[in-house]
């Protein structure tokens, strides 16, 4: 049997959440029916099973013997009612199929309301409907951006900008906690006796361990700053861990015997953060209809899997895709030029317009009826620095075949009532960086999210990997609770809900650069997760 067919085995596996012992592998790849037997592998395997065994693989090899010949017409038995089939579905040609990924089968408690629908004829890919064409009714249709900052860029580069962004964050993070905490100002603490109980709504301008190994923050608000010291055997110590430079929080505790003295310091007892309330209602779309949740399509990359883009887009078509209404798309549309050092040796597409041109062909694809929405993320041609205005005239002109909405990066779009808070992702690699493995890491990016949500900041730290363009108004603050949050950026899929706010990281649809092998980041390829606006359920359908 070729190596092919032992690869196409591992990754339809592994797009339904399996890893396979080597032996079970290859008696697959040698059975007749290598799609069919690895079917009934998994049937046979138990619910709980992550693993497929080579007792899995003989049982099913067993049970087929006596009907090895009708395998793949199992397969495809859902397909053969309505129209043609594809003989081998899953994973020969790869097309649409609803399937569950390896972070599915470890959903996180707080991810109660989503699933992962299996397809009709799970494995057997395209299904039976899919031969019809779909049927929409645009009118029912409503897109609404907020937070749109294009045109607003105030900034102009002097440090008054920076005193200005750093003082309307603080405003308006602080207005969240100040209902909470019963603060002071950081300038009024020092007058006050010692022993007395205290509180500070401040931003996070330091953090050091001390000899002893316990952690001194120190908080500025518009006053002043102050020392705060979290003691190291505290339960509250590895809230420490989760800190960046330059989020607002709030601490209560007490003040040191010696805090009239003029060197006192805040014995923190507890910490607060912005958060979103646990009790948050999300809302719903008023009708059955869905939005599909993409980014990172690097197009221009000779890793761009146009194949798999092309699969996605046809399926799209298909009657099955028909409440498929809406496509989000945050950021990184093409690879563009000189985003990394050696990018050029990567490209398929040299130059940038060139790059929007074609991106602009395979947006043609979508179908015309839905509405696309697109922010821009760091490989696109605007500037770096966030807020990130939207791609201006010349660039929206290019891409003007499909008609899109076209907003900067961050910004909330409410859909049909849902609102979605979009946002290309660069502060996650800092997040992921910065915070220990338990709080987030790469394969569960949706995690690095909630605590963007916590902090009510999609990129807090400012002068780290992040850039950030000083404006007079914070355009990073979360104001609004949103229903879903949606990013990308790691070109790693996963989702969770966080109090109840839908959260999506949604891969690339890029396969894995040379960089990205030598550190080895194995991306999650040409996942399209698909919202049901009625129920914020979600299905994740992958295309390659
Ligand atoms: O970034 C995709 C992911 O890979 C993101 O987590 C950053 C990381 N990445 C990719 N290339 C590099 C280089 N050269 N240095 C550091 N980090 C990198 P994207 O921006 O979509 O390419
Ligand atoms: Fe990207
Ligand atoms: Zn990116």
């Amino acid at each position: 049997m070729p190596q092919e067919t032992s690869a196409r085995i591992v990754s339809a596996l592994a797009s339904r959440g399996y890893n396979a012992d080597r032996e079970a592998v290859t008696l697959l790849a040698n059975a007749a029916d290598p799609v069919g037997t690895m079917e009934r592998a998994l049937e046979t395997a138990p619910d709980d099973a992550i693993k497929l065994s080579v007792e899995h693989v003989k049982s099913a090899l067993d049970a087929d013997s006596g009907r090895s010949k009708h395998a793949s017409a199992d397969a495809a038995a859902t397909d053969a009612a309505d129209g043609p089939t594809d003989p081998d579905p899953s994973v020969s040609t790869g097309t649409a199929a609803a399937t569950s990924p390896e972070s599915a089968t470890d959903v996180p408690p707080e991810t109660g309301g989503s699933t992962v629908a299996e397809p009709p004829g799970a494995g057997g890919a395209r299904s039976a409907g899919s031969t019809g064409e779909r049927s929409i009714d645009t009118s029912l249709q409503s897109v609404e951006i907020r937070g749109d900052m294009t045109g607003q860029s105030t900034g102009t580069g002097e440090y008054g900008d920076f005193v200005d962004v750093f003082r309307d964050r603080y405003e308006r993070l602080s207005r969240q906690l100040r209902g909470r905490i019963n603060h002071r100002p950081t300038d009024a603490l020092s007058s006050m006796a010692g022993g007395s109980e205290a509180a500070i709504v401040g931003m996070v301008s330091d953090i050091r361990s001390t000899a002893s190994g316990h952690w001194l923050i120190e908080l500025e608000d518009t006053n002043g700053v102050y020392p705060c010291l979290v003691m190291k055997d505290r339960d509250i110590a590895d809230l420490v861990g989760e800190l960046l430079f330059d989020e607002v929080i709030a601490v209560e505790g007490t003040l040191s015997d010696d805090n009239s003295d003029g060197d006192g310091i805040l014995f923190v007892d507890s910490i607060h953060f912005p958060e979103i309330p646990r009790t948050y209602k999300p809302s719903t779309a008023d009708r059955e209809v869905s939005a599909a949740l993409i980014s990172d399509v690097h197009v221009g990359s000779q890793e761009f899997m146009a194949e798999a883009w092309s699969r996605f887009t046809e399926w799209l078509h298909t009657e099955e895709a028909d409440r498929v209404e809406y496509l989000l798309l945050a950021g990184d549309m093409v690879e563009g030029v000189g985003v990394y050092p050696d990018q050029d040796e990567e490209l398929d597409v040299v130059d940038i317009y060139d790059q929007y041109r074609e991106f602009s062909e395979y947006l043609k694809e979508v179908p015309g009826d839905m509405e696309v929405v697109m922010i821009p993320g760091n490989h696109d041609a605007v500037r770096l620095a966030e807020p990130q205005p939207a791609f201006d005239e010349e660039l929206r002109e290019i891409m003007s075949a499909h008609d899109c909405r076209i907003t900067s990066n961050p910004s909330t779009v409410d859909v049909e009532g849902v609102s979605v808070l979009m946002y290309h992702g660069v502060s996650l690699d800092e997040v992921i960086a910065e915070t220990p493995d338990e709080t987030a890491t790469y394969d569960e990016p949706h995690k690095a999210m909630y605590q963007l949500l916590k902090k009510r900041h999609v990129a807090p730290q400012y002068g780290g990997h992040t850039r950030l363009a000083p404006e007079a108004k914070d355009h990073l603050v979360i104001d609004e609770v949103p229903d879903v949050f949606h990013a990308g950026h790691v070109h790693k899929f996963g989702y969770g809900k966080y109090h109840n706010v839908l959260t999506i990281n949604s891969g690339c649809w890029q396969a894995q650069t040379a960089f990205q092998e030598s550190v080895n980041i194995d991306p999650d390829c040409a996942m399209a997760p698909i919202v049901d606006l009625d129920t914020l359920d979600l299905t994740i359908r992958k295309f390659a």
